[in-house]
């Protein structure tokens, strides 16, 4: 069983990548609250415990490599990035600005970004590509990527789950943020993918679903997938979209919504009464 206090820390970041994200959007801006928010924990966990990274030496040969395919999911990943120390936090204010480091989708200006993504589908290529180099180069780094449901329309990546197969790329692991809402609605109404698990199961990998939301379930899940040899793992999240203030959750509105200022004073006391009992829960350890 994981140390109690290590979830405690990795729950209490989860919050504190939430309010990066509220904070990069601000009042009166769209922004992608949704789809950031239901990533919270997996970034907490991936990014603060399990990923050899670090912000001093971001192109280190041997560092882990995170490609967030979900691009427009990019707040997360910066919230997450800014916390490491890969840029300053003024950064955060400046963002999607003429001249700002942090621009609406990844991009490899960016410290600790590591491919440019956002066009949807294709994360899952560069990262089989990304995979089988560090192979040839004997590298025990590992590749995480992380798509979205609605995602799974796209039929690149379709394409690279067969090359990561057929290459038994056990170094990596995707991530399939079920949070069953795509940008307009429902993403069962929109454009129905049924049985996801068994789909990538039959393309070679080896899959499993764990709540998104659960640290403990979470490293459990990616220690799991390290320990599988000759293919990759698909872990699928079930979250929920716009996780963490109560108004936003579940609510396509919010894929890409706005923040009014009384909405933004309430989802920011939401997550600052989350970060509190969290701080009294780890007291308690
Ligand atoms: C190739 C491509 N087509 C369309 C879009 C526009 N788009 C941006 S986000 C989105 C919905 C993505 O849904 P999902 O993968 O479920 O992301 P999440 O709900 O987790 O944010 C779409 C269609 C895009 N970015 N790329």
């Amino acid at each position: 069983m994981a140390d109690q206090a290590l979830i405690k820390d990795l729950e209490a970041k989860a919050v504190q990548l939430r309010c990066n994200v509220l904070e990069m959007i601000g009042i009166g801006k769209a922004g992608h609250w949704g789809g950031s928010a239901s990533l919270a924990e997996a970034m907490a966990v991936l990014y603060f415990h399990v990923m050899n990274v670090d912000a001093k030496a971001p192109k280190a040969p041997d560092r882990d490599r995170l490609l967030l395919s979900k691009g427009h999911g990019a707040l997360i990943q910066y919230a997450a990035l800014c916390e490491l120390g890969y840029f300053p936090r003024e950064e955060m204010q400046r963002v999607k600005s003429l001249n700002g480091l942090l621009q609406g989708h990844p991009d490899l200006s960016i410290p600790g970004v590591e491919a440019v993504t956002g066009s949807l589908g294709q994360g899952l290529s560069i990262g089989v590509g990304m995979a089988l180099a560090l192979r040839l180069d004997k590298k025990a780094s590992r590749v995480y990527v992380v798509m979205g449901d609605g995602e799974q329309s796209e039929g690149q990546l379709w394409e690279a789950a067969m090359a990561a197969s057929n290459f038994k790329l056990d170094n990596l692991t995707a991530f399939l943020d079920w949070n069953k809402i795509q940008a307009t609605g429902r993403t069962e109404d929109v454009f129905k993918i049924p049985d996801l698990d068994k789909k990538w199961a039959s393309f070679g990998w080896e899959v499993f679903s764990v709540d998104g939301h659960d640290v403990e379930k979470l490293l459990a899940a990616v220690d799991k997938a390290k320990a599988v040899k000759g293919r990759p793992t698909l872990v699928i999240l079930d979250t929920v979209k716009g996780k963490g203030v109560s108004f936003a959750e579940n609510t396509p509105a919010y894929h890409n919504g706005t923040f009014d200022e009384a909405r933004f004073t309430l989802a920011m006391a939401e997550l600052e009464a989350r970060k509190a009992a969290l701080a009294a829960q780890k007291e308690m350890v």
